[in-house]
């Protein structure tokens, strides 16, 4: 440890006992001189410097003074100061003690003595800076959420307060957005923990990228998400609310080794300002509520608070159109075996959305088409565990997407005997669905 020391003394005596005994201990690398209080200052200012040496009586101010105006520059209210002096008075130590001297040394003095005070004051000093470093370090990430990067709870709970307060005075109207991910224990139970932590993480991503200057995404916990618009209006965060649905829907998540997962997400929004709300968890509980509602009606849509107690949903734009058919399809994400009814040979596939007729799917080797088949569909029967269940039904399209297909299976035959729990799931789904 090599250190830069400046040493203050009107006699030019003293300057040189002090410079000969770091010379010859080699700790030094650098040593600045200054005859006063004023000229030792402005090199304080100017330079890094790791330990001060000062005579405790200067021509121009005493040691007092200057070591409260040594405190006042910025970086240097840890800066190690020794002072030195032919006598000392108990009070006027006591005096420098309080101000934040760290030694006191009576000439004259033994060379060693100095050296080892000095290389333990310029140790805690580094001891101190380090630990700043990481307190500074630490504060940063306690806002911030580990698995995505984006902000967390508590940051968000602290931005929308400021902002409240903030719109009382100039008008504003915030927009919090409740947002949370459609169905996600059902990716996590048939894909895994560590797929599920991924598209937390990729969704994080692109819900970020839609956003712009003060508006931030913070994630609330589990699958659930806020994104707060410091300044906005009812029609603007539904506009938002609507590109962050699509950015989510119209794209299938792309993770390795598992592919092409399309998860949709749910969108509760309350707009009011901080006149209209009394606190940050009033705003969060009316976002909630709105988002209890597009939850109820279907999922995968908004619903946008009115007044405290009235909310609309706002249907996703296309998703009548894209759900007529002669059975309503429901999104379900699984890894299923998939059997040839002729030759029995077992492949990987991914189921994408299911009906009463049938199951969409993917596969990453071709498929024929009217090729008869079987499949191992695993849900979690009325006590929790996971069953395959299997149900027989007839290839009726293949598609190639890239490097994979996508094809429709149509059932042989559903029945409540051979199929419960197949057929449970669907009027679950039915159920959930507007
Ligand atoms: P809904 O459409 O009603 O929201 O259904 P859901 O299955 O998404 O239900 P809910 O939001 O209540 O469940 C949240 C699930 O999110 C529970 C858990 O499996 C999953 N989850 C929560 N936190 C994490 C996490 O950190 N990592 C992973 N992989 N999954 C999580
Ligand atoms: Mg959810």
């Amino acid at each position: 440890m090599k250190f830069k020391v400046l040493v203050i003394d009107h006699s030019l005596q003293h300057i040189e006992e002090i410079k000969s005994a770091f010379t010859h201990s080699q700790l030094v690398e650098q040593i600045y001189e200054a005859s006063d209080g004023t000229e030792a200052l402005k090199i304080l200012k100017a330079k890094k410097i790791d330990l001060v040496i000062c005579n405790i009586v200067l021509p121009d101010m005493n040691g007092l003074e200057f070591l409260k105006a040594l405190k006042a520059i910025p970086d240097c209210g840890h800066l190690p100061v020794i002072f030195v002096s032919c006598q000392a008075q108990v009070d006027y130590k006591a005096k420098a003690f309080e101000l934040g001297a760290q030694e006191f040394l009576i000439r004259p003095f033994d060379p060693e003595d100095l050296i080892l005070r000095a290389k333990s004051l310029v140790r805690l000093k580094t001891t101190y800076e380090e630990l700043h470093i990481r307190i500074r370090d630490l504060e940063k990430t306690a806002n911030i959420d580990p698995l995505t990067g984006i902000f967390n709870r508590k940051y968000l709970i602290d931005a929308l307060r400021a902002e409240l307060i903030r719109s009382r005075r100039h008008r504003f109207t915030p927009a919090c957005l409740m947002i949370d991910i459609d169905n996600f224990k059902t990716v996590n139970d048939t894909l895994g923990h560590s797929v599920g932590d991924r598209l937390l993480m990729e969704l994080a991503q692109r819900l970020s990228g839609q956003l712009r200057g003060y508006d931030f995404a913070a994630r609330y916990g589990g699958d659930e998400f806020v994104v707060l618009l410091p300044q906005s209006s009812k029609g603007g965060s539904l506009a938002l609310a609507e590109r962050l649905r699509h950015v989510i829907d119209s794209e299938p998540f792309l993770i390795t080794g598992e592919r092409n997962i399309h998860l949709t997400i749910s969108i509760g929004i309350a707009a009011f300002s901080g006149s209209e709300v009394s606190s940050e968890e009033q705003l969060l509980t009316i976002a909630d509520r709105a988002l209890y509602e597009a939850k109820q009606v279907g999922r995968n849509c908004i619903a946008i608070a009115e007044s405290f107690e009235e909310f609309r949903v706002e249907p996703p734009k296309g998703f009548y159109r894209r759900n007529y058919r002669k059975y309503s399809r429901f999104p379900f994400l699984a890894p299923v075996k998939l059997i040839d009814q002729e030759t029995k040979e077992s492949t990987m596939a991914y189921t994408i959305n299911i009906s009463y007729g049938g199951l969409g799917m993917y596969i990453q080797k071709p498929i024929a088409e009217k090729q008869r088949v079987q499949v191992l569909i695993p849900l979690t029967d009325p006590n929790g565990k996971l069953r395959e269940e299997r149900v027989e039904g007839m290839v009726r399209w293949v598609r190639q997407i890239h490097d994979h297909y996508g094809f429709g299976i149509e059932f042989e035959e559903l029945n409540i005997k051979d199929h419960p729990l197949t057929l449970n799931f669907i009027r679950e789904a039915e159920r959930l669905s507007p």
